[in-house]
């Protein structure tokens, strides 16, 4: 142990944790480089992890094929009762899960290493900020852990010897017998893998899967699950959102945070490049935001993560050149195909497929191969200190004020281009309505339009009826200070199935719009859905757009909409008496506007 923790709870626990887990050995994470590679080296030695010569300190992982992304279905909020979670989520009684899951922790890291990983959700000095502490037998966690949020003995410090902390345990489940070789990715089945959160006591306890989300916890079971119950509880918003700084001509700073279900861009638009002349944007995060209403009465975020687990296939340098800059070096790839020159490739890289490569599941491949060469949910985990377009103040303590909120989908049709919302209800309506088209990449069929409200379904640690409510009550507390709210959906495709809207740095040019609408510089047409921008309200220059592409992106068909209705209304009766009022009569008040 390279330093002492002084925090009684947490020394109390982790003695707990050893005593049910049976770890060989206990190591307490220091957070340092020296750490970092002399796991990286166990884990090449190993076979777990292969360096890649082509870029410098990057490494590549293969999992298991049972073990490539979140499992929604092995996903639980445990409480008292079953009606606080609502039907969104799954829920066990607590004592039940307990003792099934102690079951499962009893000796599970017999011939392992136990880590203790000390983390901060958010800077350190930031007032915003939370420590968690998560406990696992992974060296893969470990790393990927230490790129994604901030570890270490200062967190330990700031701990002291009673500061409050979320414990976090993994274990993925893999136990060693004396002599037992190792596999390069171990885990459990799929019928052991829980990962559960006790919303309650502010814990979580995940078994089985090594991968992603259901391993690093600080991510979307603590920054999201786990912090959308003390959000609620104490008058705060963590969401599922990006963080983005819009910068005007004349140099005026726009702050954006959009929330979006996965596959519809999200990344892209965090690192967004402006083609819209004399624009500027930074990016302040890719994935989630934390938010609290500061003493001027705005809402002040900060991105409670210190690096991007982003999906590498599509990243390419046409969708994110800065994504594609920030993987350069000191990046963590898995599930991703290897060259022959030691280099990592996916489908959509933008560079040609390689004449052979192995594949993710370490196979031989060459193209027109059944199976694609990378798993379509192949990640990257890198610094967002490492991305070329980070904001210098990526890391203020304070925040950054928030002036627009964005929801958005993929929508073939139906859905414009850009929507104002008419208030502040009318703006949560929208969030609690977003919908999208599933993909190739997404699990069911493809083509399928899926409700995800404010791209929280999966990671909403309560009654999402509730969660809507305490966006009502937001707004209420922050009155005309409250950020406009907007709607966005790049997705439009002509009745040939050809793109309406070319997307990528293109999208700066709805962004522009809304700054603009927000200084009263530009127009917007009220229609039964929303304030829309018009043709000439955009910024179009040098787009080579055909003008009938244009009116049908702007176009609001209220037949389609009517046709909407019914669907909405089923999405909204899940929810039963525990739908606000207020949503249910801005639902009233779109028919009424749609009119017969
Ligand atoms: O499959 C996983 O475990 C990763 S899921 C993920 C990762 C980074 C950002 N967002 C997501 C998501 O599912 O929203
Ligand atoms: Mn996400």
């Amino acid at each position: 142990m390279a330093y002492e923790a002084k925090n009684r709870k947490l020394k109390d626990w982790v003695d707990e944790v050893a005593e049910l887990c049976q770890p060989d050995a206990i190591h307490w994470c220091d957070g340092s480089k020296a750490e970092y590679d002399r796991l990286m080296a166990q884990m090449v030695a190993g076979g777990a992890a292969r360096p890649l010569e082509k870029r410098r300190n990057c490494f590549l992982f293969r999992s298991d094929p049972s073990d490539v992304a979140r499992v929604e279905d092995r996903t639980y909020i445990s409480t008292p009762s079953e009606d606080e979670v609502g039907p969104t989520n799954n829920w066990i009684d607590e004592n039940e899960l307990k003792q099934t899951m102690l079951g499962l922790y009893q000796g599970c890291m017999r011939g392992r290493t136990m880590y203790v990983i000390p983390f901060s959700m958010g800077p350190l000095s930031s007032p915003m900020a939370k420590i968690g502490v998560e406990i696992t037998d992974s060296p893969y966690v470990v790393c990927n852990m230490q790129i994604m949020t901030r570890v270490g003995t200062k967190v330990v410090e700031v701990l002291g010897e009673n500061g409050e902390f979320v414990p976090c345990l993994h274990s993925i489940g893999a136990p060693l017998e004396p002599g037992q070789e190792d596999v390069p990715w171990p885990c459990a089945p799929m019928e052991k893998k829980y990962i559960a959160h006790f919303p309650h006591e502010n814990l979580i306890w995940s078994f089985g899967s090594g991968y992603g989300g259901n391993a690093l916890l600080g991510k979307k079971c603590f920054a999201l699950r786990i912090a959308s119950t003390m959000a609620r509880r104490e008058g705060w918003m963590a969401e599922h959102m990006l963080i983005l700084r819009l910068i005007s001509p004349e140099g005026k700073r726009y702050h954006i945070a959009a929330a979006f279900p996965s596959a519809c861009g999200k990344t892209n638009l965090a690192m967004v490049q402006p083609t819209i002349p004399g624009w500027k944007a930074e990016c302040l995060g890719d994935d989630i935001a934390w938010m609290k209403i500061g003493p001027d009465g705005r809402l002040y975020a900060i991105n409670p993560e210190a690096g991007f687990f982003g999906v590498a296939p599509g990243t390419s340098y046409q969708s994110n050149p800065m994504a594609m800059d920030t993987i350069r070096e000191n990046t963590i790839f898995t599930n991703a195909a290897l060259t022959d020159d030691g280099e990592i490739w996916w489908e959509g890289m933008g560079v040609p497929a390689p004449d052979h490569a192995i594949d993710w599941k370490g196979r031989d491949w060459a193209p027109g191969n059944d199976d694609p060469a990378a798993h379509a949910n192949a990640r990257f985990t890198a610094p967002a200190a490492q991305c070329p377009a980070i904001s210098p103040d990526w890391e203020d303590p304070e925040g950054v004020p928030i002036d627009i909120f964005i929801f958005g989908g993929r929508r073939t049709g139906v859905v414009p281009l850009a929507t104002e919302a008419l208030d502040w209800d009318h703006g949560v309506f929208l969030g609690a309505t977003a919908s999208s088209e599933t993909t190739a990449a997404n699990i069911g069929a493809v083509g399928k339009l899926r409700r995800d409200p404010f791209a929280m379904q999966p990671f909403c640690g309560y009654d999402m009826a509730d969660y809507f409510q305490h966006w009502l009550d937001m707004g209420d507390r922050l009155g005309d200070k409250a950020p406009r709210i907007f709607y966005v959906n790049w997705f439009r495709k002509t009745a040939d199935g050809d793109w309406l809207w070319p997307g990528y740095g293109d999208n700066s040019r709805v962004l522009a719009w809304m700054c603009e609408r927000i200084e009263g510089k530009a127009g917007a047409t009220k229609t039964p859905i929303g304030n829309l921008p018009g043709e000439s309200d955009l910024d179009l220059t040098g787009l080579d757009l055909a003008p009938e592409n244009i009116r049908e992106l702007l176009r609001v068909d209220a037949e389609a909409w009517r046709a909407e209705v019914p669907d909405i209304e089923q999405h909204f009766a899940q929810f039963g008496d525990r739908l606000p009022a207020r949503l249910r009569g801005q639902l009233n008040q779109l028919e009424e506007r749609l009119g017969e």
